[in-house]
């Protein structure tokens, strides 16, 4: 019989260089969730890759002296050597520079062309380099990117559009009418109203101001700007409109598109109406995962908060960070990763419930039976406990997986092996080994135990990559005897009787949690010490390329003015923005919104003395006309504070 097949996918990465567990989170989900679908028999393709093309690149490229290509390739090594160390079982690697993708995007342009779903117009709006993202001037904060808060600059570019605006009905129908389409299931209000509803724009798909890109195939000035050749990497990796197009026939649509939340409005519109354009199948699912945090923050190399994947792993081993990530993060939410949680979790779960349940039954087994597993003697009510959890174990693990909830198919393998803890407890082999009869009945407790922790060990396997060949051995399972596969789960009571344990080194040594404290605390001064010199370096650099000179009647055209803050609130739904009324001198107050609510606090804003700036033109921000813009300083660590007058002066005095 033909096997079912599975398609899953991450997305893309940015070849950024700057790994940290958080990027590490969506490959490890669908690498537990491609493991779990092999075990389970279904012929699967795990496609992962890089996104190399776009502006940033270049001039990080370039900024280092490097040529592009070069650079880019020493960076995916160093990914690969991540996925490699992180057991990432990927079948494909795509990188959106391989010769096929290429070729294939190109002719993919070509086909949306000839339909007229792409055509040629201007596009205008103010483009933030490191985002790579065009704002139209409203979305700006306090004339910032919205994202990042760096400088934007208005940009004019005669530019391919592709016509979203076609397929507003047939996407608005897609995630009306298929909830599985787009999961969690909150996400779908959010886009149907954000984005949806509100009406879909055309979408500029080429650039003329950088040329590290794929050339548009009939137009060679411009490059096939971003979505239209990244999002096309899942069809083109399998062939899509190349010479030999069998695994694209065998495995599309996918199954399931991994992501982050950041990105699903890409892929639940952007994505589907490129397909329908070229008339080809939709995916089956796509997944918006939440971001994991570090102490409550985001993750970001600038802050020198990022938990580095490598040291991680080398410290505390592979499993400890896989089984943090499956486990802890609730799927589909935001989650938070602490040091301390971390080894908390490392110590309980990996040392204490499994560890030291397989050491014990080990050494129970080497000291009282010779190493050989006992045949069960007997049944007990307190075996059937353990049994009826052990058996069901499977078919709960499978229908959480099928959800893809790790946390909770994690959660009911740990209760098995904590309910076989207490079992050990309940059933003192200590006693029964003292006597002929309780010997006897010693073979059933130890036999039910070796059982318990083989099934667990079974399940483990695609969450954790090391440790279930680790207790097989332990237990004397050789991959050859049928007993380590999902069918040796139907019903307890394999044959393991007879086997030869081998009680081994420990499989995870506990942790002196404070003394690692300290040791990461360490790790981490020694790298925001490094982001700190690597940002006042890019910021020389930024200078010297990009900063251009001033005369005074320039200056002159801005008008400055000291201005009093009387009120101050957040404004709803924007974690950024504070809208406060500032006296400039004027009869009424002006109305602001700034992207402060990260730094000041409204109470803390009344009364403020401020510089604003009062001949910006008005922009509307989240419904609100903000008036004017408020002067802050920003250190490189993305520190902000205002700027105020050394002492108290008249609202609306000029500065200058
Ligand atoms: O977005 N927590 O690439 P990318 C959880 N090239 N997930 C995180 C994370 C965090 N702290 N940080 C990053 C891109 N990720 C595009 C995609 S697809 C056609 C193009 C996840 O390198 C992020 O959400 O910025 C995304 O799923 C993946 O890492 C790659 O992000």
């Amino acid at each position: 019989m033909e096997k079912k097949k599975f398609y899953i996918t991450t997305p893309i990465y940015y070849p950024s260089g700057k790994w940290h567990i958080g990027t590490c989170y969506t490959t490890i989900i669908c690498d537990a969730l491609a493991r779990y679908k092999r075990m389970q028999g279904y012929d699967v393709f795990y496609l992962t890759g890089t996104d190399e093309h776009g502006q940033k690149i270049q001039k990080v490229a370039a900024s280092n002296g490097v040529e592009v290509k070069k650079y880019i390739d020493g960076v995916v090594d160093e990914l690969k050597r991540l996925w490699k160390l992180l057991d990432i079982s990927y079948d494909k690697f795509i990188r959106t520079t391989d010769e096929e993708h290429e070729k294939a995007v190109q002719k993919i342009f070509n086909k949306l062309y000839e339909k007229g779903d792409i055509y040629k117009s201007a596009y205008e709006g103010w483009y933030c380099t490191p985002c790579e993202a065009f704002w139209t001037k409203t979305q700006l904060v306090d004339g910032k990117c919205p994202d990042c808060g760096r400088e934007v600059e208005l940009t004019k570019e005669e530019s391919y559009f592709f016509r979203l605006s076609k397929y507003q009905d047939r996407i608005q129908k897609l995630i009306e009418d298929d909830k599985e389409f787009l999961q969690p299931v909150t996400r779908q209000n959010e886009m149907l109203n954000n984005f949806i509803k509100p009406g879909l724009q055309d979408l500029c798909v080429s650039r003329t101001s950088f040329d590290w890109g794929i050339k548009v195939p009939f137009d060679a000035k411009h490059v096939i700007y971003v979505w239209i050749d990244a999002l096309t990497n899942y069809i083109t990796a399998l062939g899509y409109t190349g010479d030999n197009d069998e695994l694209f026939k065998k495995y599309w649509p996918a199954d399931v598109h991994m992501m982050g939340k950041e990105i699903i409005r890409f892929h639940s519109i952007i994505w589907p109406a490129i397909l329908m354009a070229l008339d080809l199948p939709l995916p089956k699912k796509v997944y918006g995962h939440g971001w994991l945090m570090f102490n409550n923050d985001k993750m970001s190399k600038s802050k020198g908060n990022i938990v580095d994947p490598f040291i991680l792993c080398e410290r505390y081993g592979v499993d400890a960070l896989r089984y943090y990530m499956l486990r802890e993060v609730p799927f589909g939410q935001d989650g938070n990763f602490t040091n301390e949680i971390f080894l908390k979790l490392r110590n309980s779960d990996l040392a204490n419930d499994l560890g030291n349940l397989v050491s014990r039954v080990t050494a129970m087994v080497s000291h009282y039976f010779d190493g050989v597993i006992p045949a069960p003697t007997d049944s007990q009510e307190v075996d059937r406990q353990l049994i009826d959890m052990a058996e069901k174990m499977y078919p709960t693990v499978t229908s959480y997986m099928d959800e893809m909830r790790a946390p909770e198919a994690l959660e009911t393998v740990f209760k098995v092996i904590q309910r076989a803890n207490k079992y050990i407890d309940e059933c003192t082999p200590w006693i029964l080994a003292k006597t002929d009869e309780g010997k006897e009945r010693l073979k059933t407790v130890l036999y039910n135990l070796c059982e318990s922790i083989r099934m667990s060990a079974v399940i483990l396997q695609p969450f954790l990559t090391q440790t279930p060949s680790k207790i097989f051995a332990k237990l004397g399972i050789g991959e050859d005897m049928g007993l380590t596969g999902f069918d040796s789960l139907q019903k307890f009571g394999a044959k393991i009787d007879g086997l030869k344990v081998d009680k081994g080194e420990q499989l995870f040594q506990r942790i002196d949690i404070a003394k690692e404290l300290k040791v990461m605390d360490d790790i981490l001064e020694e790298q925001l010490k490094k982001a700190k010199q690597a940002k006042k370096e890019e910021k020389k650099v930024e200078n010297t390329v990009t900063i251009e000179q001033i005369g005074i009647e320039d200056f002159a055209k801005v008008q400055l003015k000291v201005g009093k803050v009387l009120e101050c609130k957040k404004v709803e739904k924007a974690d950024k923005l504070l809208c406060s009324q500032i006296d400039v001198g004027e009869e009424t107050p002006r109305t602001i919104v700034s992207g402060i609510a990260k730094y000041y606090t409204p109470e803390e804003m009344v009364g403020k003395q401020v510089i604003v700036v009062t001949n910006l033109k008005p922009a509307k921000l989240r419904g609100i006309e903000s008036q004017g813009m408020i002067l802050c300083a920003e250190d490189e660590n993305g520190e902000l504070a205002l700027i105020t007058p050394s002492k108290s002066v008249k609202a609306g005095s000029e500065v200058g």
